[in-house]
């Protein structure tokens, strides 16, 4: 970073990862938002077999906790459900939504858990209470009004448990529609998409047991230490063991670089810190099929050598001929691509793609992580399908110690697509939904996010309910995507906390509050507990403990359940027996989905269970059971640049957790109080006239401006940082404006948040939009 100039609120951070600046942050965190008494209890019961699942990432817990298991973010995101703070009628009634809808995003979450259930009234431009059973008869009258079930979209965000999605689900297709745009569909799609045709299923084929034998580990696009902080454990544990970690990202995070252990008290007092990454490649946004395809080219290339030279194969040709398709196509596809352009696309040199290579072949057992670095670009599902060609070229997946391993967002989003989240539903979920229930599903495919805020867009659409998130801010196209939500008949949100969604009217507008994870859920007097999986497809069981923020709110099971009753007047479900035992819910997830044999008492069993996985055993459940090497077109991961722009990303901060902004500072990034920044590289700066801290203005140039729209932002603040040279960075969702809802991977429709062409130019703005 430049010394020049000093920038407020911007500076050099040195330390490592964690150490005392994340303890420092979970004091913070839990004495801004917490009721004295109830952290201790929250926190000690994080992540243990009888405690609640952390809402914060979907990293999976160690199967024998001796402390307890969260970590700075998980402290966050834990103190903001349990927060003193409260949204009540009061409020409401004294802030007319024209006066909210001028707060930052920041300080609505901030006002803390909503109480009642409440309904718009326009007459007085406020929200006013409304009875439970009064808000469902409104949206029963409004859902049934419609002349077709397919003009309703129904979006789930990934904190709903297993038995919250199932019947969600479930009242969903018995309504009549597979409209279900959800969270994943702006994630990991790109995984659910790309790798069931390449291995059979949509998930990682790792367990957190395989980190403890593999010989070397690959980080791609993604940043633990701030999103899945209890992996840098893992990853300290495999450094101490001297396994080589391989990083490729475009910004030097300082998770990967260097941890001090917070459970590690020597360390602590040391100061000691755990190198992560052996070795750091800065690679340039997008060029991650240049390398992978580089790094094939080399281990082909050495194999050649090896025949030659009658020594060990470097890729297992006999796993290529008994499990794979399609190795002499891809042997031909990366052959023919030449290293020149492989240099120019990754930003790397010849010699780094090779040295990753050899670090890759020298180890017997790999596993490669990664995340939205990989999936949220234009290509995204192929980007995935080459980390598994890459494995499966020397046999990496389904043996311990080695495969896929995707790390994924919200901490039950894999859940809820195992149970029935999805609208693309195959024959064995239509079969199991008229085994169990005897009604007839709809098979016709429905509607992604995308494709959701589209059919909204042109009135093809016109009742939106949300099972939590934050749809509108969450997407591309801020401003289209607000000014089409404005076209609903019927807005409903079922949240804990007040946001720019529930502001987005619709001619009826009805906000539900519902328990959150850490709080007790009874049903008749009798505790209920949830279940969720996490990213290694581990199930167990969550229950929450705090008495809840408001005797007035209702579980996620009870609430969807209200809304069935009241919109379904012949259902076939027995709605009430349901809800009033969550076992019963169990029993019928296992009815309709088999992979929960003995669900019921198999979550009984302390750290819960796996689901079958079957390419975690080298069973490929493809149309013809073979594993396949699949092709990426060209080195092209989004449309190339023109001359003089730069390729930008949106990332997250370390105090946010996706459109909740906990606060403004991004500590490992050196930045404090504020979000206004853009990271570029110093040559980036020079060649655009501009130094650090200058006011700059944004662009979008490309696919995202070739309907002729300007998207744009302006006034942010440029910093000069060590980022790759032609990569510029800011965060989300402050960069949804320059994105257009078109520009997406075709195949999974995840949109390309973290590749946008630009055009940098010195601002007249003196301040940027606030959050
Ligand atoms: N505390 C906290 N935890 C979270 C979340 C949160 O917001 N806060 N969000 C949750 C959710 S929903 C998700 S999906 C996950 C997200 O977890 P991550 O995938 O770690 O999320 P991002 O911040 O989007 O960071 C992606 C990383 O990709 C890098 N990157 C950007 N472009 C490229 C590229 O072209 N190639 C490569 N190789 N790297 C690139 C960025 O520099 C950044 O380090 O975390 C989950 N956990
Ligand atoms: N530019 C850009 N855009 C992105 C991304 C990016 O990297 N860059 N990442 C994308 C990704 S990976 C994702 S997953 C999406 C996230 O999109 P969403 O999942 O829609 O958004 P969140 O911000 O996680 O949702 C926050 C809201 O959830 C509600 N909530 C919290 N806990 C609960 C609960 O227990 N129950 C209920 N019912 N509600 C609850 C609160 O009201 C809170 O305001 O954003 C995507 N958008
Ligand atoms: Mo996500």
């Amino acid at each position: 970073m430049s010394d020049e100039t000093k920038v407020p609120g911007v500076e050099d951070y040195d330390a490592a990862a964690g150490g005392w600046g994340a303890l420092g942050a979970v004091a913070r965190a839990l004495s801004g938002q917490m009721a004295i008494g109830r952290e201790s209890v929250a926190l000690h019961k994080v992540n243990q077999p009888t405690g609640f699942d952390c809402p914060g990432c979907a990293w999976p817990d160690p199967k024998h906790t001796s402390s307890f298991e969260f970590c700075e973010n998980g402290a966050k995101a834990v103190s903001w459900e349990a927060t003193a703070k409260r949204v009540r009628p009061e409020f409401f009634a004294k802030n007319p939504v024209s006066r909210l809808w001028e707060l930052t995003d920041y300080a609505l979450e901030g006002l803390g858990r909503l109480t009642h259930p409440m309904a718009y009234d326009a007459a007085t431009d406020t929200y006013v209470p409304i009875a439970w059973e009064d808000a469902f008869q409104r949206i029963g009258t409004a859902l049934r009004a419609l002349p077709h079930a397919d003009m309703a979209e129904f979006y789930t965000s990934g904190r709903a448990s297993n038995e919250a999605a199932f019947l969600y689900q479930l009242f969903v297709r018995e309504f009549g529609t597979n409209n279900f745009p959800d969270c994943s569909n702006m994630c990991h799609e790109a995984t659910s998409v790309g790798l069931p045709s390449s291995i059979g299923v949509g998930k990682g084929t790792v367990t957190l047991d395989d980190f403890e034998h593999c010989d070397a580990i690959f980080c791609i696009g993604h940043n633990p230490g701030t999103n899945h902080p209890r992996m840098l454990s893992t990853l300290r544990e495999a450094s101490l063991r001297n396994v080589p970690i391989v990083v490729l990202n475009p910004l030097p995070e300082r998770g990967l670089e260097r941890f001090t252990s917070p459970q590690h008290p020597v360390e602590m007092l040391t100061g000691r810190s755990v190198r992560i990454a052996s070795t750091y490649y800065k690679l340039k946004i997008g060029g991650d099929v240049a390398v992978l395809k580089g790094m094939m080219k080399a281990l082909l290339a050495a194999d050649d050598a090896a025949i030659a030279a009658g020594t060990e194969r470097v890729i297992d040709a006999d796993f290529i001929a008994t499990h794979t398709l399609g190795f002499d196509a891809l042997r031909a596809d990366v052959e023919a691509t030449e290293w020149e352009a492989i240099e120019r696309k990754s930003g790397l040199s010849r010699s780094d793609v090779e040295e990753a290579a050899s670090i890759y072949a020298h180890a017997k057992r790999v596993i490669v992580c990664y995340g939205m670095g990989i999936t949220q670009h234009a290509h995204g599902t192929e980007n995935v399908q080459q980390i598994a060609n890459l494995l499966m070229m020397r046999g990496n997946m389904g043996r311990e110690g080695a495969g896929i391993c995707p790390l994924r967002g919200h901490s039950n989003v894999q859940g809820d697509r195992t149970v029935g989240i999805t609208e693309k539903p195959n024959d064995a979920l239509n079969e199991g939904i008229r085994r169990t229930y005897g009604f007839e599903p709809p098979t016709a495919h429905g509607h992604d996010a995308v494709e959701a805020v589209r059919a909204i867009r042109d009135g093809r659409s016109k009742a939106l309910i949300c099972l939590g998130g934050n749809l509108a801010v969450a997407m591309p196209d801020t401003e289209e995507t607000f000014q089409a939500m404005r076209g609903l008949d019927l807005a409903v949100h079922i949240a804990t906390k007040l946001n720019r969604s529930h502001l987005i009217l619709a001619k009826e507008s009805i906000i539900l509050p519902c328990l959150g994870r850490t709080e007790l859920d009874e049903q008749n007097g009798v505790p209920q507990s949830v279940t969720v999986e996490d990213s290694m497809s581990m199930v167990h069981a969550s229950a929450g403990s705090l008495k809840p923020a408001s005797e007035h709110l209702r579980s996620e099971p009870w609430i969807v359940a209200g809304m069935a009753k009241a919109t379904l007047p012949a259902t076939r479900v027995n709605w009430d027996k349901l809800v009033a035992n969550y076992d019963l819910i169990r029993d019928d997830i296992e009815s309709v989905f088999p992979i929960f044999e003995r669900f019921n008492e198999r979550v009984r069993t302390p750290g819960g269970f796996r689901l079958h996985i079957a390419a975690s055993q080298r069973e490929w459940a493809t149309p013809d059971k073979k594993a396949h090497f699949l092709l990426a077109r060209g080195l092209e991961e989004d449309t190339p640049l023109e001359v003089g722009n730069l390729m930008l990303t949106t990332i997250r901060s370390h105090d946010q957790y996706n459109t909740t902004i906990y606060g403004l500072n991004d500590r490992y990034r050196g930045v404090t109080g504020r979000r206004d920044v853009v990271f570029m590289h110093a040559s980036d700066l020079a060649a655009r006239g501009l130094k650090h801290g200058d006011r700059i203005d944004i662009v979008a140039t490309g696919p995202n401006a070739q309907d002729g729209r300007e998207r744009s932002v302006r006034g942010f603040v440029a910093i000069a940082y060590d980022i790759a040279e032609g990569a510029v960075a800011m965060y989300y969702p402050e960069g949804n404006a320059l994105i257009a809802l078109e520009t997406h991977d075709r195949k999974s429709g995840t949109p390309a948040y973290k590749s946008v062409p630009v055009l940098i130019t010195p601002s007249t703005r003196s301040v940027a939009r606030d959050v």
